[in-house]
């Protein structure tokens, strides 16, 4: 996604570049860099196409071990539960030129009482936009496993969602150093594809490293509820969408320190402009939603 402060802020617009430079679909996997070419392959714990881990069967998780999740179960317009997010607020741009204000408040993040998180992104009658960005720092910090998280997102020029994750040890150590695993993003003009990537020392903003993923039928993933994953483990990182892996990255891969073997919070946002996905226009439409049916964090054996 981005970094957040002021003094350390990420080039915009550069991570699609890089990803788009490593672009990929199922049915031809390129390899990146010195990683060895990925066949498309369900991963290894699945044991099969699992696109809602709901249904994970007792093979499944004698592979898996669910060491955490927020499921979002809870009563229309109640607040996602404290004990796991905080609120991250502000209308400075974040880094990337980004127009909203993100609140802490119900209008823009909430549960809609059918198990789900909805992260809202309006236009106000000010014109300007308001959103919300929720984090897991100090509350659930984690290493390795599998991060997954299921989610139906927004669309529309200039919309950006993202669940990425923030090394730990931000902002005590500035990013990129502190490393961030940016588990899925889209731009809403382009929403048939998703992006996984990586940004660390020497290899930020454009040298960010990742791949991007095509919806397998041509169809946008906006349309409906996928689930979006890193398989993590040191010195190893795999990226999927619905249980359909699409890259995986190595030190050989990143050009600088791996600075993944540490622990990281997780985030949740729908940021409205940057300079990446560039400015709403008159195609966008508003309110925009960002449904999260859960986030689950497992340990692999
Ligand atoms: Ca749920």
């Amino acid at each position: 996604m981005s970094d957040r402060t002021a003094t350390s802020e990420r080039p915009g617009g550069t991570s699609a570049h890089a990803s788009r430079r490593t672009r990929r679909t199922v049915t031809a996997a390129v390899g990146l860099g010195a990683a060895a070419a990925l066949t498309a392959t369900t991963l290894a714990w699945s044991g099969s196409d699992v696109t809602d881990n709901s249904e994970l069967t007792s093979t499944e998780t004698s592979q898996a071990t669910l060491v955490w999740s927020d499921e979002f179960d809870g009563a229309a317009g109640d607040a996602p539960d404290p004990a796991n997010w905080n609120h991250e607020t502000g209308d400075h741009g974040w880094g990337n030129e980004e127009l909203q204000n993100y609140t802490a408040g119900r209008d823009n993040s909430a549960l809609d009482g059918e198990g789900n998180l909805v992260i809202t992104a309006r236009q106000e009658a000010d014109g300007g936009y308001t959103s919300a960005r929720m984090t897991t720092q100090n509350n659930i910090e984690h290493a390795y496993g599998r991060v997954e998280a299921r989610i139906k997102l927004p669309t529309g020029q200039g919309v950006w969602p993202a669940f990425w994750m923030l090394g730990t040890d931000f902002p005590d150590t500035p990013w990129p150093d502190s490393g961030e695993i940016d588990v899925m993003e889209l731009i809403g003009s382009e929403p048939g594809t998703v992006h996984g990537t990586v940004h660390g020392p020497g290899y930020s903003g454009g040298g960010g490293v990742g791949a991007s993923y095509d919806h397998p039928d041509g169809g946008a993933f906006p349309d409906d509820f996928h689930v979006y994953a890193v398989d993590w483990a040191p010195d190893s990182i795999t990226w999927s969408v619905d249980g359909v892996a699409y890259n995986t990255i190595t030190p050989a891969d990143v050009g600088g320190d791996w600075v993944f073997n540490q622990e990281f919070f997780m985030i949740l946002n729908v940021a409205v402009g940057g300079q990446w996905p560039g400015y709403p226009d008159e195609t966008t439409q508003f309110p925009q939603e960002m449904v999260v049916d859960y986030v689950r964090v497992y340990d692999m054996e």
